[in-house]
């Protein structure tokens, strides 16, 4: 079999292991190869108290159109990151133009966290953001992102699954046929990840909460579950694999003591992905 193309839309960022940075090494362990289309380059990502932030939006119609001249296809295309409005326009066109039948499109609608909106989000660009939900096959939002794409006021881990369900079919209803809402603190130190696929009865993921949170710890979701999703596991399969991969690194990245934005420490079990 030819091996899988998934394009990744996103930013490039030096350090900070987070979206293509990370997201490259995790799908290519699983034999699938990356192509980035960058969004912005940062040297650093926007956690860290200093940052330069290239935006690369005047470049990326250009970028993208050599992919159309070439008549080059993907497998599936991922999207992250999203440094201006203009660049929401650009994915829907790159979208509209690759996504073929059986290319398959995960948008992570990354806007922010804890309840708050990443300082790049202006209020245009989340709103902006939910124009992307109906091109997405796979969602993966966090609760705060959740909560900013249905206008609902956020709560800390307060929604039950019952209200969660709600917010996925409010989702679903535009466009995609999966949702995982990722992230969710639990009681007893536990995580949630809620996962939501069309007609079906939710279920849930649940993984030990270690430690803080982790910047790119969303990012590494997203790609294992591009991956395998790609690789043909069903979704829950796949964020079931996404979310025992990720612990598995914030551990190893609580016992080195590695700074909570130094992103997840993914070298270490890349070996981890490549067994399928
Ligand atoms: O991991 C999400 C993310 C991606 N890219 C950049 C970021 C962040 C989160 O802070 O700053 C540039």
């Amino acid at each position: 079999m030819p091996q899988k193309k998934i394009a990744l839309i996103n930013d490039i960022t030096g350090f900070g292991r987070c979206s293509i940075a990370v997201m490259a090494p995790v799908v290519s362990a699983m034999k699938i190869q990356a192509v980035a289309v960058p969004t912005a380059i940062l040297s650093t990502h926007t956690q860290f108290p200093e940052y330069y932030f290239d935006d690369y939006t005047p470049k990326m119609r250009d970028y993208i159109q050599t992919y159309k001249n070439l008549d080059m296809s993907f497998d599936a295309i991922a999207t992250g990151f999203l440094g201006s409005e203009e660049q929401v326009d650009i994915v829907i066109d790159f979208i509209r133009t690759f996504k073929k039948p059986g290319v398959f499109t995960l948008v992570d609608p990354v806007m922010g966290d804890d309840g708050l909106l990443y300082k790049t989000y202006t209020p245009a660009l989340s709103e902006k953001m939910k124009g992307l939900v109906r091109y997405a096959d796979i969602l993966t939002p966090n609760l705060t992102e959740l909560c900013a794409l249905t206008g609902t006021e956020y709560r800390d881990g307060n929604f039950n699954n019952t209200e969660l369900e709600n917010l996925c079919q409010q989702l679903s209803a535009q466009g995609p046929e999966h949702i995982v809402v990722t992230g969710i603190h639990c009681e007893d130190r536990q995580i949630m990840n809620f996962v939501y696929s069309k007609g079906e009865k939710p279920k849930t993921v649940m993984v030990d909460r270690i430690g803080g949170d982790r910047s790119g710890t969303g990012d590494v979701i997203s790609a294992v579950i591009a991956g395998m999703y790609l690789n043909g596991h069903d979704f829950y399969d796949s964020v079931k694999r996404s979310a025992e991969f990720a612990s598995k690194c914030v551990a190893y990245c609580e016992e080195q003591h590695v700074p909570t934005h130094w992103g997840l420490s993914v070298e270490m079990f890349l070996r981890d992905l490549m067994e399928d």
